[in-house]
């Protein structure tokens, strides 16, 4: 039985991310690829709220050519942050303004910048990120997965139903953020942007039965997220996934840009 990791938003935080792949030996000393066979699920929002998203996104590409090569697997879905700073490239007028300051060390003022930039930077959105971000991590974003299916387990970024809006299968789902990431217009992006704002679908009054129609509609017995730091729903220091909704779900959100330590969870 091939072993199957999943870890939650990395939000920048390239250091953390290290420590914790380093820690369940998916890497060596030299941030090379060493889980063999291994799989290892990245549950989007690579990108914002910490220094390095593209460091982390150039790491992430490596491990995954490295996976392949060794008869693994290393994938992502794509999370809101990695659509909004997306967004920032793709519709954004004032790049070279953002490239500018991040140079010169200037902070941008949003507001003073187009919406789309002034949207990413509002949430949290580092200038080193669009002014170090290449058609090579926007083409890599564009085609990542918004949905997988792993054994019984259905994997996607966000506790939020805005999944089912869109398609009721997981291959549907996925041609949709298929063709919205590589074909569509901002306002089919602001519309898909705005629904991920959605969080704890699923763990708020009538979550169960929310979860338990999720489920049924993608054909799968569990639901693993990310999206929402699980320190901000136990007030605790997060060690490990949060069950809850009977076990239909998992949350994984490390919560690494709010300080916690960080961990990966081993789905099989
Ligand atoms: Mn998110």
């Amino acid at each position: 039985m091939t072993a199957v990791y999943v870890i939650g938003d990395i939000h920048g935080q390239y250091a953390a991310m290290v420590r914790v792949l380093r820690n369940a030996g998916l890497i060596d000393a030299n941030r090379r690829w060493s889980g063999g066979d291994a799989q290892l699920w990245f549950l989007g929002d690579f990108v914002d709220r910490g220094p390095d998203g593209i460091g982390v996104i150039e790491l992430v590409m490596q491990l995954q050519n490295q996976a392949a090569d060794a008869g693994g697997l290393v994938q992502g879905v794509i999370g809101n942050h990695d659509m909004l700073l997306l967004a920032a490239y793709r519709f954004g007028r004032h790049k070279s303004v953002v490239a500018e300051a991040y140079r010169t060390g200037q902070h941008v003022t949003p507001g003073t910048v187009d919406s789309f930039i002034s949207l990413w930077l509002n949430s949290g959105g580092f200038p080193g990120d669009l002014a170090r971000m290449t058609r090579k991590h926007v083409t890599w974003l564009s085609y990542l997965p918004a949905m997988a299916r792993v054994g019984d387990k259905l994997l996607a970024h966000a506790d939020s139903i805005l999944y089912q809006r869109y398609a009721d299968s997981i291959d549907d789902v996925n041609h949709f953020f298929r063709k919205l990431l590589t074909e569509s217009g901002f306002r089919e992006w602001d519309t898909v942007i705005d629904d991920f704002s959605e969080h704890r679908a699923f763990i708020r009054q009538g979550g169960t039965d929310r979860a338990q129609t999720f489920l049924k509609i993608f054909d799968c017995e569990q639901f693993i997220h990310g999206h929402t730091p699980i320190s901000k729903l136990t007030g605790e220091t997060a060690t490990g996934p949060l069950v809850y909704a009977d076990g239909l779900c998992v949350n994984i959100d490390q919560g690494l840009y709010l300080g916690d330590p960080g961990f990966i969870h081993q789905l099989a």
